[in-house]
């Protein structure tokens, strides 16, 4: 609790895909939320954001008595990610494209440096005992995809022998129509990714990462936050890097934002508090080894932007969306610790319900996976009531 006696609550938030999201921001505003997170998806990867396609969507957002609270993602080029030959080029892109942000008054800007795909899952429609749907991830799906369908040199020497026969069942027991859907699940590019595949298409872009193991692209994040931190500094910008999820090494691609130990390479790197996080729990948390409440103490003066959400794993290394306040994360530390940080740090950190299951009315309709607009009004609700709660408790131990 702060000296005046205010608590600081999350800012309440969902993604918007921008006009053609079948979730229009008036849904987005009845669902309780203040602010939206927005992207440009319109631009392509690498060009510059200019100042007039910025403001035309922001005004789109408070025309809807909405704020456009976060950017998610300003998307970096494979070429920086790899730093092949051109790729200052598209570092200058980016400067730009943050500073134009910021002239229009965006204060926090997401971005992820996953290689080649952004999040992955081989399930978009699993179905729940309810009948709701969720976004799971299979690893024997994953394995015979990568095996099987793929056919990448080398993919045998990734997996135990025991993997490779579930994969090679799991491959057996698909008819071709499920295999096709699997391979769009994996490649053709899920809600918020700016990248699409085709199979050989795909195998080039992981040929693009020969001889960039994590090291080298631990370096390479380095070198990129080295360039748009000190412009983060100047225009008074947040950036936060958003976690790998999954959160290790699929397709033998490197992986550096996965657990505490690697952030803190980064940061030590690049110290500026802009050189910051979205803290998402829902990726994090598909580790044992990540400790959510622990990090959150660990990173608190860095965390700006959060993605809540909860994953249920099992022993064979899949796991599946649960409901926000089930499965393996445990929302009501994570939350009692972000409360902390708050007051603390004397912020209202911005929020949103990350992905929900596809349930009721939308079961009958066209939505993004993950961004359908019950299950995740649902999921607002109970993390809104989870806050509430504490907060009342706060305000008793307080006065
Ligand atoms: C995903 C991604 O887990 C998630 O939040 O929906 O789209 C994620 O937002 C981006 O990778 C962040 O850059
Ligand atoms: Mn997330």
């Amino acid at each position: 609790m702060s000296d005046t006696g205010t608590i600081y609550s999350m800012e309440q938030t969902m993604r918007w895909f921008g006009p053609s999201d079948p979730v229009s921001l008036w849904d987005i505003r009845q669902a309780g939320c203040t602010g939206v997170v927005s992207a440009l998806h319109h631009i392509p990867n690498g060009e510059i954001w200019s100042v007039e396609a910025i403001k035309a969507h922001k005004r789109l957002i408070a025309d809807a008595g909405l704020q456009w609270e976060v950017v998610e993602s300003v998307p970096v080029h494979e070429a920086i990610k790899t730093q092949r030959e051109g790729f200052e080029h598209y570092i200058d892109n980016y400067l730009q494209s943050l500073r134009n942000l910021a002239n229009c008054g965006i204060r926090v800007v997401t971005y992820n440096f996953m290689p080649v795909l952004d999040w992955t899952r081989t399930d978009l429609a699993y179905e729940l005992d309810n009948g709701a749907k969720a976004l799971k991830f299979e690893r024997a799906a994953l394995i015979a995809f990568d095996v099987f369908m793929l056919c990448r040199p080398g993919a045998e020497d990734d997996y135990t022998a025991k993997e490779l026969a579930a994969g090679k069942l799991r491959f057996e027991a698909m008819n071709i129509q499920e295999r096709e859907t699997l391979q769009r699940n994996i490649i053709a590019g899920l809600p918020g990714s700016e990248e699409s595949f085709t199979l050989a298409q795909f195998q080039q872009a992981l040929d693009n990462y020969k001889g960039i193991d994590a090291d080298r692209l631990a370096q390479n994040l380095i070198y990129f936050l080295s360039r748009i931190v000190p412009v983060a500094d100047e225009e008074g910008l947040k950036l936060a890097i958003h976690p790998d999820d999954p959160p290790y090494a699929i397709f033998g691609l490197p992986r550096v934002v996965s657990t505490a130990g690697m952030l803190q390479r980064l940061f030590k790197a690049v110290p500026s508090v802009n050189n910051g996080l979205c803290f998402c729990t829902g990726s994090f948390g598909v580790r044992e080894d990540n400790d959510l409440p622990e990090m959150l103490k660990m990173f608190s003066d860095r965390i700006h932007f959060l993605h809540l959400r909860s994953t249920r794993r099992n022993e064979e290394g899949d796991f599946y969306e649960d409901n926000h306040l089930e499965g393996d994360v445990d929302m009501h530390a994570v939350v009692s610790a972000i409360l902390a940080i708050q007051q603390q740090r004397k912020v209202r950190l911005p929020m949103r319900p990350d992905h929900g299951h596809q349930m009721l009315d939308d079961l009958k309709k066209n939505t993004n996976p993950g961004y359908s607009g019950i299950g995740r009004l649902k999921g607002l609700a109970e993390l809104r009531g989870l806050e509430f709660g504490l907060i009342c408790e706060l305000y008793k131990s307080g006065q």
